[in-house]
């Protein structure tokens, strides 16, 4: 694979996306968008590849969407843009997302990083949704992902206030993972994604959407749900194999299948 925008990696079975627009802080321009989106689903579909990690560089995971790219465009045009649909290519990946922050993670940004699977944050890491100082609000989920993470109260504060959270207080407040120092954080980050690809991948990726039904359901359909997808485990060959290598005390030998 071969971008403008981003270098692509695979370290053992993680695919490693690193934006690469340092000049604007890694602005999330449509163009850097959509090679995000290409490099995230030819990684979803690698069975080489158990889970991915987004990252940026020291000074910012990203600064935003592209303001200088943003600030003419119509309404027409912005509902157009291959842009938005980024957006919801992000939601269907089906495997395990980490997002290794440091730097900025500002507007978009910070969007992107809550809309991964988990957040491992260096301890320069800075969150904030600055969206209101511009004029509008966040558009890609901000609002409703953050307060659902944060709480209320605090979400209100950083949204209509442009309050920035440190790594400490975002994972305080449970957006984050965990808090590493900042020549480790993409090390732990992939280290993390490493051990998760190295478990079972339907049962993770199952797991993945159970988890994420819990923001589209009330709690009994969200149950109902997650029974049904347990039971379909049971069709699958990892599920004969984790239970027979429990049984006969050895090591799981899982096919993905
Ligand atoms: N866009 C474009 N360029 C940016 C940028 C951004 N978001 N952020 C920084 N840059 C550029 C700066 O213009 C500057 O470029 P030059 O002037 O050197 O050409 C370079 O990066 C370095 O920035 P600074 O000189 O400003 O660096 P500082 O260290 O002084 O300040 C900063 C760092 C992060 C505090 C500052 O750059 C800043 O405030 N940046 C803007 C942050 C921001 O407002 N972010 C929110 C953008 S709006 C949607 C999906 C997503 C979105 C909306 C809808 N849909 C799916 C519907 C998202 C919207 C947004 O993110």
């Amino acid at each position: 694979m071969s971008f403008e925008f981003i270098v692509t990696e695979v370290k053992g079975n993680v695919g490693l996306v690193r934006f690469n627009r340092p000049k604007a802080l890694n602005a999330l321009s449509p163009g850097l968008m959509s090679e995000a989106m290409d490099a995230l689903e030819t990684f979803d579909q690698d069975d080489g590849v158990g889970a991915m990690v987004v990252t940026g560089d020291q000074r910012a995971f990203a600064a935003g969407a592209d303001i200088k790219e943003m600030a003419n465009a119509t309404v027409v045009e912005m509902g157009k843009s291959t842009f938005i649909s980024s957006w919801d290519r992000l939601k269907r990946i089906r495997k395990p997302i980490i997002a290794a922050v440091s730097g900025f993670a500002f507007g978009g940004g910070c969007e992107f990083a809550m809309a991964c699977d988990m957040i491992v944050a260096s301890e320069s890491a800075q969150f904030g949704q600055p969206e209101i100082n511009l004029g509008i609000i966040p558009g890609a989920g901000g609002t409703q992902r953050l307060t659902r993470a944060i709480g209320k109260a605090l979400a209100m504060e950083v949204i209509l206030n442009d309050r920035r959270l440190t790594a400490e207080e975002a994972y305080r407040f449970g957006l984050v993972n965990q808090v590493v120092p900042k020549e480790l954080y993409l090390e732990e980050a992939l280290k993390l994604a490493q051990q998760i690809a190295n478990r079972a991948p339907v049962a993770i990726q199952t797991a993945k959407e159970a988890i994420n039904a819990v923001f589209d359901m009330d709690l009994d359909a969200g149950v109902a749900y997650e029974r049904r997808l347990f039971y379909s485990l049971f069709a699958t060959e990892d599920q004969k194999e984790g239970m027979d290598a429990f049984v006969n005390k050895r090591k799981a030998n899982w096919k993905g299948k």
